[in-house]
């Protein structure tokens, strides 16, 4: 399951409900032009926080539907109410997804045995490989070696998406777990990832930059790292335009200006005013 995935964007309509051909068009164009590995769906990307369950379901179901088995599927399913997360991880294996992800429960500052707890529980009942979605600086929730080392006794939780950058604790997990998946979640640190020997990369900028992605991690993994550098650089240049833009918002606009029906952010998110779509405009015109 290595590679490039990207952590798919969701198109809303103003309601917020879910544009079906718009989030079409999204695994499209990831598929087809991006040409990434595989998508990584309802992430902090897709919005999924934003969502109720019924509407985590229907992405699943549209995403699984549009991708058939043209790149690999991980279904991110985590959720505070854990039977949320055991009926979505059950769905998306009914419907084929090759693994799901849930983020480590964050909000009511959880002991270690806890988080380790609703883990152990979702996999007693989701027939599917896990992979945990570390994301300390969203969910104040930062884990040791020994307590990813305690995480991967249980055999069906295969790997980490580790967004953080505390690259020490990478290299650890890495020579640590040789054959766990770890995957780099910063795409603006890609290539120090790759350097380090990750098995590959999920990010939101690769739903516009899936391309480039894929070449710096390629290039790291054959050594020819002063090329890989330049590209992300590149790179680099693009995701902070788009984070002074406004994240989401400007993967979006940035993926209308390319045809693509990426539609609007779900509340409280709010849209880009004119001029950011402006700018957004001007950033796609300059990197893409
Ligand atoms: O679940 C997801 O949508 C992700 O994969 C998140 C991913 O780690 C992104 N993080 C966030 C908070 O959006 C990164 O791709 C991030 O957007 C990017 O590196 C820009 O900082």
């Amino acid at each position: 399951m290595n590679g490039i995935y990207t952590a798919l964007i969701c198109s809303f309509d103003e309601k917020g409900k879910v544009n079906e051909a718009g989030l079409r068009e999204i695994v499209r164009h990831n598929i087809d032009v991006q040409q990434v590995d595989g998508l990584y769906v309802n992430g902090s990307s897709g919005e999924n926080f934003l969502m109720s369950a019924d509407q985590k379901k229907k992405v699943f179901e549209i995403v699984k539907d549009e991708a058939k088995n043209d790149v690999k599927l991980i279904a991110q399913i985590g959720a505070l109410d854990i039977d949320e997360a055991i009926e979505l991880g059950r769905f998306a294996t009914e419907l084929g997804y090759d693994a799901v992800s849930a983020v480590t429960p964050f909000y009511y500052r959880f002991d270690f045995d806890e988080v380790r707890d609703y883990y152990n529980t979702i996999l007693e009942q989701v027939d599917n490989k896990m992979i945990i979605y570390s994301i300390p600086a969203l969910t104040g929730v930062s884990m040791s070696l020994g307590q990813f080392a305690e995480l991967f006794e249980n055999e069906k939780i295969i790997g980490v998406k580790f967004t953080a950058p505390d690259f020490f604790l990478l290299e650890r997990i890495r020579h640590a777990f040789p054959d766990k998946l770890i995957f780099s979640g910063f795409d603006e640190m890609l290539l120090s990832a790759a350097v380090l020997d990750v098995d590959g990369a999920i990010g939101s900028t690769f739903n516009v930059n899936g391309r480039r992605a894929k070449q710096i991690f390629e290039l790291a993994q054959e050594g020819r790292i002063k090329e890989a550098r330049e590209i992300q650089k590149v790179t680099n240049d693009l995701i902070a335009d788009i984070l002074a833009n406004g994240l989401y918002q400007t993967i979006k606009e940035i993926l209308k200006s390319r045809g693509v029906d990426a539609g609007l952010c779900k509340k409280p998110m709010k849209n880009l005013d004119a001029d950011r779509v402006k700018k957004a405009q001007e950033i796609a015109k300059t990197y893409l």
